[in-house]
This record gives C-alpha cells, structure tokens and sequence, in this order.
C-alpha cells in the first residue's frame, strides 16, 4: 500500500488509453478545446448507448507497445529488437498518426542491410535530427522496466535516438521517463520535491556538450528543458493560471520542449481540485480533462501526462468505462504484470 506501492498497470494504461481519449472527438488541433466539450465527451464514454465502441490508439501506443515488447523479449534494452518491432509495427499498421518526418526513418529501419540502427534517425532534418515529441511519447516504460535512475537516463534516450537523434528530442524522452520513475516512488507526495528532483536530474543531462550545441544551433537558450521546468514551477505557485497562459507558457505543440514540460505541468496543476473540473473528479480524471483541454498535440500531451498521473494514482483511479473503451487494454493488463516481474528481478539483482 501506500504510494510507493508499484503500480505499473497504470502507467502503462494511462499512457495507452489517454490519447484515445482525444482522438475519438477529434480534439487534436485545435488551439484550445473548450472544457464543457472535454467533459461532455468524456461523459460520453459512461454511456455505452451511444454506440462510440472501442476507440483506436495512435502511434503513441503503437509505439508505447513495441517498447515494451522488446524490453519484455529481451529482458533488457536492444537497439536491433527495438528498431525492427518499430518497422514491423509501422509496415502493418501504418495510419495510426505518425509524424510527417519519422515515417522516413520507419521505412528505412525495415531494411534487412542497415548496419546501424540509429544511422537513419541522424539523417533526419539535414542531418540534425527530429526534435518531435515522438521519443517522449513512448518513454513511460523504461521507467516501469528498470528501477535505477543512471539505467532509466540511458535507455530512455537510446530508445529515443532511434527516431529522434537532436537532444531536444531524445532529452524530452529522458525528462519524460525519470517523471514516472519519480511518480512511482510517490515523490508526487511532495511537488515542489518532485519538480527540484527532476531539475537535479536534467541539469546534468542538459550539461553536456551536445545539448548545449544542438541548443545554441536551434536558438533556444541554454538548459531548456531546465529552463521550462522553471516556468511549471511559477506556473504551479500562481493561484489563478487560464490555459491560453499555459499554452503561451510552456505550448502544447509536437516538439518534445513544447509538451513534456506541460505534461508534467498538467499533472501537478491537477494534484488538487479545480474550479473548472468536475467536483466529483478523482485526481487522474482531473489531469486527463485537463491535458485533453490544451488542445494542439492533446493526444500526445494526455498520453504523456497520464502515465505520469497513472503510476501516482494508481489503476483504480481510472474509471471501467474509460479502461472498456481502449483498443488493446488487455494486451496492456498482461503486459503491466510482465513488467512489473521484470522491474523486481532487476531490483533483486542489484
Ligand atoms: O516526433 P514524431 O514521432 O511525432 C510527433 C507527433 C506526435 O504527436 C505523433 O502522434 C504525431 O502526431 O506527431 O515525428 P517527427 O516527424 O520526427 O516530428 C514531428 C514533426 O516535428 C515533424 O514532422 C516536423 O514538422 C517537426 N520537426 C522539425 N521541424 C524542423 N526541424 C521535428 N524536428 C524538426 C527539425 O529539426
């Protein structure tokens, strides 16, 4: 019990569920989506008259799930596993939303002659790499597979760097993996604990040479995931914040800078009751009506947040109906147990 108690079901169908959520009332897109549109929605899905069934994921599931899968396989981290379940998922399956530009890299991964997995990654955007969201998106189970933080840092962005090769793409994919890990560990407990934690953290990983470059190439200040972590910290101790700031603030768009940070922000914005929520809203609910409201890359941004949300709340916190309602929730079930035998051999092992 308690909330260090783990609970990767959660996570895992937070992350998965979220962005269907979205998608089934198209609310990707738009700027902001209003809040009784959210709602009217998500009650929607109480109803099982009304005939929406089982709601598509994305290719932040698709994605999501090929991670795990390899890392159950392999009991561990392999670039080759990993790469070629990414190829095999996108050849069958190939209109669950990708990215303009990754479906480049998908295709070439799919060649039986490519010697290096991360080569076609690095050749996106003239050679400097995608910064999208996409690495970020699929990031919660490297947290769920390994318990040490120096493990979760390493693999979350190796497994980024098969598509994202810029470090503002992969580090949102590290940022993305060490909230859950500290989500898991109940640090949510403690907020303001929980965001000095992860600047700790990205401090060092934004430290290095590389990032440092890539962020100077790019325009952007230096440190910048650090730098948004800040603004969430503002964001968090102001009392009244409307969404159009939070967009203006932090974006809700489908660069990994512009929605890891608000992910996180959504998270904790919803740690307490809100005005505009529902009262009767548990915590989990709060945070996906929430992400879901920011509209942009709200599938990607709610998928992102729930799985943050997900491994602090707990699967009970999510309602039948929403759980009912997800192409693959079962897949997830027996896939969360796996995981979670993997993340204890891991913690025996030392
Ligand atoms: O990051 P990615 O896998 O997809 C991110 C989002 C998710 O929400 C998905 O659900 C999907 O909807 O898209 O895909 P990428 O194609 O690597 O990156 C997404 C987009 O970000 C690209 O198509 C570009 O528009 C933009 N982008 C860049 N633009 C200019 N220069 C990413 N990196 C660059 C860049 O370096």
């Amino acid at each position: 019990g308690g909330p260090a108690s783990f609970d990767p079901d959660s996570a895992v169908h937070c992350g998965f569920g979220a962005g269907r959520l979205a998608l089934a009332e198209n609310l990707k897109g738009a700027e902001e989506v209003p809040m009784d549109r959210v709602l009217q929605h998500l009650n929607g899905l109480e109803d099982e008259s009304r005939g929406d069934g089982i709601l598509q994921y994305s290719d932040d599931t698709a994605m999501t799930r090929c991670v795990v899968q390899s890392l159950l396989a392999r009991a561990g981290f392999d670039e080759r596993d990993m790469a070629g379940r990414f190829a095999v998922e996108y050849s069958q399956s190939p209109g669950r939303g990708y990215g303009a530009g990754v479906i480049q890299v998908l295709r070439k991964l799919a060649s039986p002659n490519l010697n290096d997995v991360f080569q076609p990654a690095q050749a996106q955007f003239s050679g400097r790499g995608s910064f999208g969201n996409g690495g970020a998106m699929r990031a919660a189970p490297f947290a769920l597979a390994f318990s040490k933080i120096a493990d979760i840092k390493r693999y979350s962005r190796l497994g980024a760097m098969l598509t994202h090769s810029c470090s503002l793409g992969y580090n949102g994919a590290v940022l993305q993996a060490l909230a859950v890990h500290l989500s898991l560990q109940g640090a949510l407990e403690q907020p303001d604990e929980f965001v000095r934690k992860l600047l700790l953290e990205m401090e060092e990983v934004e430290g290095e040479d590389v990032a440092r470059s890539d962020a100077r190439v790019l325009n952007q200040p230096e440190f910048p995931f650090c730098k948004r972590l800040h603004k969430v910290k503002d964001l968090m101790e102001r009392n009244n914040v409307s969404i159009e700031e939070v967009i203006s603030e932090l974006g809700n768009g489908i660069a990994a800078l512009h929605s890891v940070p608000t992910a996180i922000f959504c998270v904790l914005h919803c740690l307490e009751p809100r005005e505009a929520l529902p009262e009767h809203y548990g915590g989990l609910e709060r945070t996906m009506a929430y992400s879901l409201a920011l509209g942009g890359d709200t599938d990607t941004i709610a998928c992102m947040a729930g799985a943050i949300a997900g491994a602090h709340y707990g699967i009970d916190a999510i309602p039948q109906a929403w759980q009912r309602c997800c192409e693959g929730a079962e897949v997830a079930d027996i896939n969360a147990e796996r995981l979670h035998t993997l993340y204890h051999q891991a913690l025996t092992e030392g």
